[in-house]
């Protein structure tokens, strides 16, 4: 269980997270907001607690691996990596602009500490599944973790993965579902219903965990029960809002990807400000 003051500083870096993350979109003017920011929860608990990781030396053998399945994803993934210092910040204004080390979509060649690249989406989760299964062959110690979306799990490859996963007990893998109920252009009920998402990982063999994708705490408890459960995949599917702790995005209701003028940029910064002063009083 995480401590009262481990849980605050993570709220705080959740805060720093969305931060940097409008910095990278408010710098190209527009971007992939609303998914950036449902998964900052996640990250933050990932990055700031769980995973094995030095961030000096990105690709040391043993690192924990992370898969952002969800490769449109990217800002608030590089948003992390700058505040782990695996890049200066002044990185993140040159979002997506010719020359960057950071492109709309994750790519491992380019962007230090992405471990793999992604952006075609249902591919994420079985280059997750070769990590995790690679790392088993080799006798590697390390755990893969993957960020798959709702609408992403539309994708017949991602039950392909989930298959395989359980039938070769693959367990040195946590899956997170961010589970914000839409997608490009709709709710994903409405696009290709996928019922219970935890339900039908169950019946694919996988433990199964379903959270509050914005609660710090349990995001953390449900990762080491992930970690403790042995002989079967674990799953996590995070019940997240889509533009989470950006209030434009929140109001917009569908914001899968939308512009941020100066004035926006402006007023989330004070209010994201205001939430640290207040986690800290
Ligand atoms: C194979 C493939 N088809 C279509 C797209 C275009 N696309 C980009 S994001 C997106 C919606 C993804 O929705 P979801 O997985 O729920 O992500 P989130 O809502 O968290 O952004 C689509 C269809 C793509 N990247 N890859």
């Amino acid at each position: 269980m995480l401590t009262s003051q481990e849980k605050k500083e993570l709220e705080i870096f959740a805060c720093e997270i969305r931060k940097s993350t409008l910095t990278a979109i408010h710098s190209c003017g527009m971007g992939h907001i609303g998914g950036a920011m449902s998964m900052v929860e996640a990250l933050a608990v990932l990055y700031g607690k769980v995973m094995h990781i030095d961030p000096k030396k990105p690709r040391m053998a043993d690192r924990d691996r992370f898969v952002l399945s969800k490769g449109h994803c990217g800002p608030s993934l590089y948003a992390t990596l700058s505040l782990k210092g695996y890049f200066p910040a002044e990185a993140l204004t040159t979002m997506n602009q010719g020359g960057t080390i950071l492109p709309s979509h994750v790519d491992r060649l380019k962007t230090p500490g992405v471990d793999y690249s992604a952006g075609s989406l249902g591919t994420g989760i079985s280059v997750a599944v070769g990590s995790a299964v690679g790392a088993r062959v080799t006798g590697g110690s390390y755990r893969t973790y993957c960020i798959v979306g709702d609408g992403e799990c539309d994708e017949g490859q991602v039950w392909e993965a989930a298959m395989f996963c359980a039938q070769h007990k693959v367990d040195n893998l946590t899956v997170l579902i961010d589970y914000n109920k839409q997608q490009l252009d709709g709710w994903t009920k409405d696009i290709c219903d996928l019922g219970s998402i935890t339900e039908k990982f169950r019946q694919f063999g996988w433990y199964a965990q379903e959270i509050d994708g914005h609660d710090i705490g349990a995001i953390y408890e449900a990762i080491e029960n992930s970690k403790a459960c042995k002989g079967r995949p674990s799953v996590i599917v995070l019940n997240t809002i889509k533009g989470k702790g950006c209030s434009f995005a929140e109001a917009a209701g569908l914001c899968h990807h939308l512009p941020c003028s100066d004035e926006q940029y402006e007023t989330e910064m004070k209010l994201l400000d205001e939430k640290i002063a207040k986690i800290r009083a």
